[in-house]
């Protein structure tokens, strides 16, 4: 079962991780380079020991899909995985005039009177983004993270590259190319230009037997909670190109650098552990989709999604 690399890297973590501090001040346990292989043909890797939200997985990749930058489209479409990091950045600026909001992320954790100030404006924040589209232009940009380096690579000529476009070019022409990548990491941008350096960093294609493979460098994981957002990101972008590119699916391979479970994700953890996995899901794709850059939330499907129920754990900002 597909499923099981993921839970075997969470028991390698527990048995074998390293204590580290991190950026956060949350603590972590972890590991320094895995690798886990998922079989497409198998079904689709939506994890089943805890649920979850295909919908918010796929509006983030239509996103980058789009070279969208600015969480005013997720916000529209009820996603708000990107808004913290957005958040941050407004009331860092010398714009913003609430109330101190520093460490919202930790201090939201410790201290319940000053989590209902913290939402209070977050609420303000989300709903000035929506309605007010000059506001979004300053605030609700994320800087240069995915979607513009997947479709708008700054050149030191001052033009912009389409990586998405040349490699799906190239997965058509010539496929057995061993130069079928996408790079998200510009060390130009790192770190002032994005609010957190991309953490996919770079992913590569390969064509062989009709069957389109995906591999990502992932130099950061945080197992319980990204983790499994990215591998069905992934699977889904694999299935999308190879629907593109009239191949069938083969394997996405996932290599992580720093592999680690927060140390407030442990009890979540090993109560996913515990449970036995269904059977995967699958993937349908809208058959009269004409470009995957018109691909729309109606064009996907995930069915026979059997999960247990969802665990929640605070994200570590
Ligand atoms: N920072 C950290 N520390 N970990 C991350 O995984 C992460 N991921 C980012 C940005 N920064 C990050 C972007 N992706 C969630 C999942 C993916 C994601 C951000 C957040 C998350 O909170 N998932 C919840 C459900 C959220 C919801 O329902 O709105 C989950 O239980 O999977
Ligand atoms: P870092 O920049 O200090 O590595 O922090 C980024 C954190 O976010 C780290 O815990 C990894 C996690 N992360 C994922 O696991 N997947 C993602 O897609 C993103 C954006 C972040």
């Amino acid at each position: 079962h597909n499923e099981q690399a993921y839970l075997d890297l969470c028991q390698t973590i527990l048995q074998k991780g390293n204590e580290k501090s991190d950026r956060t001040n949350t603590g972590t346990l972890s590991v320094f380079g895995h690798q886990m292989r998922f079989s497409l043909q198998e079904g689709f890797p939506l994890l089943t020991t805890k649920r979850v939200p295909f919908r918010l997985i796929a509006s983030e990749l239509i996103w980058f899909l789009r070279g969208d930058t600015n969480i005013q489209y997720l916000l529209k479409n009820n996603n708000n995985i990107w808004n913290e990091w957005a958040f941050k950045k407004w009331i860092e600026s010398d714009s913003y005039k609430g109330p101190d909001m520093h460490d919202f992320g930790n201090r939201s954790q410790q201290d319940p009177e000053f989590k209902a100030l913290y939402e209070k404006e977050m609420d303000n924040f989300k709903a000035k983004i929506i309605e007010d589209d000059q506001f979004a232009k300053m605030f609700g940009d994320l800087g240069s993270v995915y979607g513009q380096q997947w479709r708008a690579w700054k050149t030191s000529q001052g033009d912009t590259i389409d990586q998405l476009t040349q490699v799906i070019e190239a997965i058509k022409t010539n496929p057995d190319s061993r130069r079928h990548i996408v790079t998200a990491w510009n060390p130009e941008d790192v770190p002032s230009n994005m609010a957190l350096p991309p953490c996919h960093t770079m992913f590569q294609f390969y064509v062989a037997d009709g069957k389109l493979s995906c591999q990502l460098y992932q130099r950061s994981g945080d197992v319980f909670l990204g983790v499994p957002f990215n591998i069905a990101s992934y699977a889904l972008l694999t299935h999308l190109i190879a629907f593109e590119c009239n191949l069938e699916v083969g394997e996405f391979i996932h290599t992580l650098g720093d592999t680690h479970i927060y140390t407030n994700h442990l009890q979540q953890v090993n109560t996913q552990l515990d449970r036995t996995p269904y059977s995967l899901p699958k993937l349908k794709i809208n058959p009269e989709l004409t470009s995957i850059f018109d691909v729309e939330m109606e064009d996907l499907e995930i069915i026979d999604y059997k999960s247990h129920p969802a665990i929640k754990a605070p994200v570590a900002v």
